[in-house]
Parts: C-alpha cells; sequence; structure tokens
C-alpha cells in the first residue's frame, strides 16, 4: 500500500513577460495555497520550446518567472521552486506517458489546434506532445491538485486520462510491485499508482481576455503588448492601456446577465472584481449604469486594486521576501535618479524605472535560483 497524500503542483513558461492573466489565473493562487498544502512549483522550460525552439534569451527568462514567483510571496523555503529541466524524470515519464496517450487525445486539445492553426502538418511533434509532458510534471511527483487557469482545464482532464490508461494497463504489475494503492476510478476502485489529478480552476477571473479582443485570452505572445498588463508595467503604463482598451459603446449593467454577449466589458468587470477581491455582481451593483469613461479610471487606480502582500507599503517587514524588498530599495533608487534626470518627461524617461526594475529582478533571480536551485540541480529533488 502506497498513500497518495495530497500535493500541489504547478508550472509557468518561461515565454516572455508574466502578465495579469498569468497572475489572477494562476500565481495568486500559488501563493494562498502554501498557507495550507504541500506544493511544488516549477519554470517548465522544456514546454516553452515547443513551440519555439530558438529564444533570444531563455536563460534571462527563467529567472525573470523565478524572480516574480518570489516577489509575489512564493515561499521557496517552506516549498519547493525548481527549473523543470533540471529534473531528468519530467522528460522521461513524458516519452513513457507517449506510449500510453493516443494520437486522437492529442489532436483534439484546443491549444494545439490554436497554436498550430491552419499549417499543422508544419507543427513541432513537441507542441501535440506538450499535453503529455504536462502529465508527466504533475504525476511525477503524484500531484492530486493543479492551480490554472481555465485554458489549461482540458490538459488536466488528458492527465486524467493518462492516468487512468496507466493505472489500469499496468495494476497488476503495481500490485506485485506493492506501489499501488485503491483509487475508484468511475464504478471501479482500481489498484493504482497514480492520483486522478483535480485542476483548481475558480474566481472571477479564470480566463482574463486580451485587452484589445475579447475573443482571445490575454497571452505572452501576443504581438501586441497593449494586448496584455504585464506585472513588470508601471501605473503609467496600466493606466494607458486601461485607457485604450477595446469596449463597447453601452453604459455597464446592473446584473452580470447583461454582460452576456459584452465580452470586453465581461472581461473588465472580471478584472475590478478579481483584483478588488470582491465578485461581478458587486462590481456592477457599484457601476451599473454608468459609462466605460468613469470605470476605466477607476479600473486603474490602486483603490480598484488590491496590491500583493509583499508590495503593500504597510506590509511587516518579514512578509516581504528578501529578492522584492531589494526590488523595492532598486526601485527607489532609479525613481530618485530618474526624478533628478527628469525635467520635460518623454515616454522613454517614463518607462526607465520599469526597465531598471526588471533588469535587477533577473539578476536577483539569479541569484535566487543559485540558492535553492544550485547549480547542478534541484537541491533535495522531490
Ligand atoms: N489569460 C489568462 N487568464 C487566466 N489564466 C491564464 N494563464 C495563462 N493565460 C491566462 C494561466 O497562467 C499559467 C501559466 O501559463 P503558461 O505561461 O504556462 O502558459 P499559457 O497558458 O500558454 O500562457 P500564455 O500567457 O498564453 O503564454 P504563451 O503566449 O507563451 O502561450 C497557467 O496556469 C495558465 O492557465
Amino acid at each position: 500500500m502506497n498513500a497518495i497524500s495530497p500535493r500541489v503542483f504547478s508550472g509557468v513558461q518561461p515565454t516572455g513577460n508574466l502578465h495579469l492573466g498569468n497572475y489572477l489565473g494562476a500565481i495568486k493562487k500559488f501563493v494562498a495555497l502554501q498557507e495550507s498544502q504541500d506544493c511544488i512549483y516549477c519554470v517548465v522550460d522544456l514546454h516553452s520550446i515547443t513551440a519555439q525552439l530558438v529564444h533570444e534569451d531563455l536563460k534571462g527568462q527563467i529567472r525573470s518567472i523565478t524572480a516574480a514567483f518570489l516577489a509575489a510571496g512564493i515561499d521557496p523555503k517552506r516549498h519547493i521552486v525548481f527549473n523543470q529541466s533540471r529534473v531528468s524524470g519530467h522528460a522521461e515519464l513524458a516519452w513513457i506517458f507517449n506510449c500510453v496517450a493516443r494520437i486522437g487525445w492529442m489532436n483534439r486539445m484546443t491549444q494545439f489546434k490554436d497554436k498550430a492553426g491552419k499549417d499543422r502538418e508544419n507543427a513541432s511533434l513537441g507542441l501535440l506532445a506538450y499535453p503529455s509532458l504536462m502529465a508527466a510534471d504533475i504525476l511525477l511527483y503524484r500531484a492530486t491538485h493543479v492551480p490554472v487557469g481555465d485554458d489549461q482545464k482540458q490538459h488536466i482532464e488528458l492527465t486524467r486520462d493518462i492516468a487512468i490508461k496507466f493505472n489500469n494497463d499496468f495494476s497488476d504489475r503495481i500490485a506485485a510491485a506493492g506501489l499501488g494503492t485503491p483509487i475508484p476510478m468511475g464504478e471501479e476502485t482500481v489498484n493504482g499508482y497514480f492520483p486522478l489529478t483535480e485542476p483548481m480552476i475558480e474566481g472571477p477571473a479564470t480566463r482574463i481576455m486580451s485587452l484589445k479582443d475579447g475573443s482571445k485570452k490575454m497571452s505572452k505572445s501576443d504581438p501586441s503588448d497593449l494586448s496584455r498588463i504585464n506585472l513588470t508595467d508601471d501605473a503609467d503604463q496600466i493606466a494607458r492601456k486601461i485607457k485604450k482598451a477595446k469596449t463597447d459603446p453601452d453604459a455597464l449593467p446592473s446584473e452580470t446577465a447583461g454582460l452576456a454577449g459584452r465580452a470586453e466589458a465581461d472581461n473588465l468587470v472580471g478584472i475590478y472584481a478579481a483584483l478588488a477581491e470582491t465578485t461581478k455582481a458587486e462590481v456592477l451593483t457599484e457601476f451599473g449604469g454608468r459609462q466605460f469613461s468613469e470605470f476605466k479610471p477607476a479600473l486603474a487606480e490602486p483603490r480598484g486594486r488590491k496590491a500583493r502582500p509583499d508590495q503593500r507599503r504597510d506590509a511587516p517587514a518579514d512578509r516581504r521576501s528578501r529578492p522584492y524588498r531589494r526590488g523595492l530599495e532598486g526601485r527607489r533608487r532609479a525613481g530618485r535618479r530618474h526624478r533628478r534626470e527628469d525635467d520635460g518627461r518623454c515616454e522613454g524617461d517614463r518607462r526607465l524605472p520599469a526597465v531598471t526594475r526588471r533588469l535587477r529582478g533577473q539578476a536577483v533571480a539569479g541569484l535566487a535560483i543559485r540558492r535553492y536551485v544550485g547549480p547542478e540541480g534541484p537541491a533535495g529533488e522531490p
């Protein structure tokens, strides 16, 4: 008997700047779950080469995602934070799962259809097999729960399909090796090895949409920077992007039913609700009947947004991660320098502190990686 303990696993691809969708759909939940669960969080660099093999600065991106994890409040002293390719078991188990999963399952994945587009024959085999690697990431640690955005729901279902087929096909061998545990699967209970992992997708912001097109999800790889709010954007940039966000000419409705068929309005109200930690209904109670010209400034101003715990000025010093505190010092210094150098602000000047912060964040993350993961791989593989 080999009981399965509750365990949370999730990952983020180092494919570009993290955006509000990544934060609200995933990272914010990662942080909250640390209080009650045993968590493993991973920067999934092997996934990032499925759509594009060569990246300009993959190492820098890995560090910058790690910095964002730490800055958001993930505590690598209490939980495991690591880089996927440092643990060869991910690729090894993915190969076994490639032999368990069926091609028809992969062909049905909407993310594959979206990313491969019309030119499927030219998509990489890795892009097609992406969900198999994701199943391996999760099941290598026999994780029972995965906090993700809504776009990943189908991949978690496929992870369960792989676990079910593996447990069924190898039930006798698993029992003979003394590695199994009774797992209910439909009507039957099977002596299985892998759990049937549950996705954790809830709240008003499980799928944040592009600010330019309410039918497309906000994405790191969207060529338009105006389509997303990056976590590195400063207050001016955020306000500008919200101001330019696509909307319709009508006033906001007073009830959530009135958001049907109004994708852009629904998206902005959902973002407000998630940031203010309330519901869409509450937001519409306050803003129903008002025009976007009133709502957008309210969304852009910090009152409508709740700062991350480590960003709050009033947060006790010990709640702020060291890398984040150092980031703050850097930002203050950059701000002072910026003010000294700045009369007659131009666009480039305004962006200086954000760029400085990002570079600094990468350097800080580099230190963090060496400290928690080590040059040879994760200290104490899970
Ligand atoms: N728009 C979104 N709304 C809510 N959640 C989202 N996530 C991504 N986009 C949204 C969630 O963020 C986590 C990390 O995602 P990822 O980077 O590993 O992969 P992705 O889903 O493919 O994200 P992107 O931003 O769209 O990246 P690219 O452009 O590189 O493909 C996941 O939990 C995801 O659900």
